[in-house]
């Protein structure tokens, strides 16, 4: 095969010539085999990086084995070169418990902590943010580290590319971004992925620093990025490194390349990173035919004693204990009741919230807040005000507008063992952070081990004119995503001991905050000047009652409150604080004591928590009830500006006749 790579060594050692070679051929190899098992129906799918292996390779061998490298789904060459054991790739890709995630996720979809590598989700720009995560770590600790993140080209065109190089320069991150660009994605060629010459050309939009190399010479990629990493731990900074290379299989290997115009095929094979270098070693007499056979001998012998451990290991059975335990890190705190005698002042609720963060900050002193506008200006809604001052600029952090972004910088700090905040400005602009939360945040833990430690904080609700994108009560969407925690307090004292629960809790907790309490004079209370926590998942008996129930929570508890009150009528209000973990025993104790249960929220009605809740009590209650269980909720519509409408959008004015049905039924 002819060759058409030019290699330089410069003053490379032999040693290190050659463990690149070796480092090459060992994925290589692997892949071979494992194109034989899929065809043998022994693994289930398979993303080929062959053709791509010098980037991995040599990349990984310029970092230092405790810098992060985050990966996709072309990087085996990361993980054989941080010697990741087979046997335990082998059982990740057959689903098994000796793999990574126990038979949960599929093959790259993994992180090895010990390995210092952060595998992909599935939506592939994800985790470009959180490699930001862990530059922020390395720059806060002050460690001379940078962290690695690999993307496609196809992966640049989501937003997460550009919200995540933004941030990291912004904020000046050791970051190497480095762009696999390999011809295609999926089907789509680069003509078709975008305008610019080349990629990198983004670097200069960026205010970055950016390089572009022939992605199949192992010694120019080793160089460049081995000069880049000692220079960017000196003086961090982002970097944007585009690697030229091809795609010389299909998208995955069912899929072919019937697209891919032969000549390019024969181009490339002619550049094969693995091939080339060989002759160059051969020909530079570093490398010899019989050293070669040696050498894959021993790679044969390493990856069939790898497969026999891998085989002999069982098929995972399910357990569906283990399954929902895993969901979340065990939290190493307990509640924490406040001194019973220490002093309390009256607070707002707004102000309960502010005093609640600070405690935190001052407890944890690894905890970063993160948010649009919350340094010096305060937040929108004041609550960070003077943190700045107590806490410095470093830990309470203004970001550009990117919700994305900030939440994978919260979940990369979080893996650098660090706590985390984000104030979304308000909760609709959650849509934004919304892959985040729900797909890495919320599954992290359940797939491999690692807890993210996050709280993300939302000004919500309506009541306050500001129309349909400033008023949205969106907590269904996040109650309906498992391995999140969903808090909604009603008051300042719940409000106080809830968020220090929250900031304990090492688990992603979305904690909502109702916006037309945050000053409401009607719900001032005393509360305990020190530091207190609550316990997550516990609801709480506002009033007591015979007569009927009512179950709600957030603004519901004072619409409940006072026409209850007004009416001086015999219902009980329970507020549930808690949405994810529902507290099912507290439920069940006012259903069972007045059989009559109307559950109201704010949401919207189709959807909302108030039809789960419904559906678990006429399951599990049947018997205990003397009338169907009623919902009351917002209408079934965006939530409108003008008072008249917004008014006859929230249930509030339907109350009254709503428990009147319920009463007299
Ligand atoms: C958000 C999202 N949209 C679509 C897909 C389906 N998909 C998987 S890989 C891929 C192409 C990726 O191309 P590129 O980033 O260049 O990486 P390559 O596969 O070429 O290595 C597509 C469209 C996806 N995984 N995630």
């Amino acid at each position: 095969m002819s060759t058409l790579l030019k290699f330089d060594k410069k003053r490379l050692s032999k040693k290190r010539l050659l463990a690149l070679y070796e480092g090459l051929l060992r994925p290589r190899m692997i892949e071979e085999k494992m194109l034989v098992l899929l065809r043998q129906g022994r693994i289930s799918k398979w993303f080929s990086g062959i053709g791509q292996e010098a980037i991995a390779v040599g990349i990984t061998n310029a970092l230092k084995e405790d810098e992060f490298i985050f990966t996709m789904h072309r990087n085996l060459g990361v993980f054989t070169s941080r010697n990741v054991p087979l046997e335990r790739l082998f059982a990740q890709w057959q689903g098994k418990n000796l793999g990574f995630t126990q038979g949960r996720d599929r093959s790259f979809h993994f992180g090895s902590p010990e390995h210092h590598i952060v595998g992909m989700i599935s939506h592939l720009g994800p985790q470009l943010a959180l490699a930001g995560g862990v530059g922020l770590a390395h720059k806060l600790e002050g460690e001379q580290k940078i962290a690695l993140a690999f993307t496609g080209e196809g992966g640049t065109s989501e937003g997460d590319f550009h919200e995540a190089l933004n941030v990291a320069a912004v904020w000046n991150l050791p970051v190497l971004f480095v762009i696999e660009n390999n011809g295609y994605g999926l089907s789509t060629p680069t003509s078709e992925q975008y305008a610019c010459k080349h990629l990198v050309d983004r670097a200069k939009g960026y205010g970055m620093e950016g390089h572009r190399i022939d992605g199949n010479n192992i010694l120019e990629v080793y160089q460049k990025v081995d000069k880049l990493a000692k220079s960017m731990r000196k003086n961090p900074r982002p970097i944007l490194l585009e690697c030229d290379t091809f795609r010389m299989r299909g998208h995955e290997e069912a899929s072919g390349t019937k697209y891919v115009p032969q000549e390019l095929m024969d181009h490339w094979a002619q550049k094969d990173p693995l091939h080339n270098y060989e002759a160059f070693l051969v020909e530079e007499k570093l490398l010899t035919e019989e050293d070669i056979k040696a050498l894959r001998k021993q790679i044969k012998t390493e990856i069939e004693e790898g497969l026999k451990v891998a085989y002999a290991e069982p098929t995972v059975q399910a357990n569906t204990q283990k399954e929902l335990d895993d969901l979340f890190a065990p939290n190493p705190y307990a509640p924490q009741l406040p001194p019973p005698n220490g002093p309390k002042t009256e607070k707002r609720f707004v102000d309960a919230l502010s005093d609640g963060l600070r405690q935190a900050m001052e407890k944890h002193p690894k905890l970063v807040l993160m948010g649009q506008d919350i340094a010096d200006y305060g937040g929108v809604f004041k609550i960070t005000e003077g943190f700045v001052e107590q806490f410095g600029k470093e830990r309470v952090r203004n970001t550009p507008l990117c919700e994305s972004a900030i939440v994978g910088a919260g979940i990369g700090l979080s893996i650098k063992g660090h706590k985390a905040m984000m104030e979304m400005q308000f909760a609709d602009f959650s849509t934004c952070g919304f892959n985040q939360i729900v797909n890495n945040a919320a599954k992290l833990h359940w797939r491999w081990g690692q807890n993210v430690d996050l709280v993300v904080r939302m000004p919500t609700g309506a009541g306050t004119g500001a129309g349909p994108y400033h008023s949205q009560s969106n907590e269904a969407w996040y109650t309906h995503t498992p391995g999140l925690k969903v808090l909604y307090p009603s008051n300042p004292y719940d409000a106080k001991g809830l968020l220090l629960a929250a900031f304990e809790d090492p688990n992603p907790v979305i904690f909502f905050e109702h916006k037309a309490l945050y000053r409401s004079r009607e719900i001032v209370q005393e509360i305990p000047d020190d530091y207190y926590s609550l316990e997550i998942g516990k609801a709480k008996l506002i009033r007591e009652g015979q007569a009927a129930s009512i179950i709600t929570y957030g603004m519901g508890v004072h619409w409940a409150k006072r026409y209850v009150e007004a009416q001086n009528l015999d219902v009980e209000i329970l507020d549930l604080r808690s949405l994810l973990p529902l507290d099912y025993e507290a439920i069940a104790a006012t259903v069972q004591k007045t059989n009559r249960v109307l559950i109201l929220q704010e949401d919207c009605l189709f959807g909302g928590i108030a039809g789960e809740l419904s559906a678990h009590i006429s399951e599990h209650l049947f018997e205990h009830l003397d009338a169907p269980v009623l919902r009351l909720a917002s209408l079934d519509t965006p939530v409108p500006f003008a008072a008249d409408l917004e008014r006859n959008f929230l249930p509030e004015s339907r109350l009254a006749q709503t428990l009147d049905r319920l009463l007299s039924y």
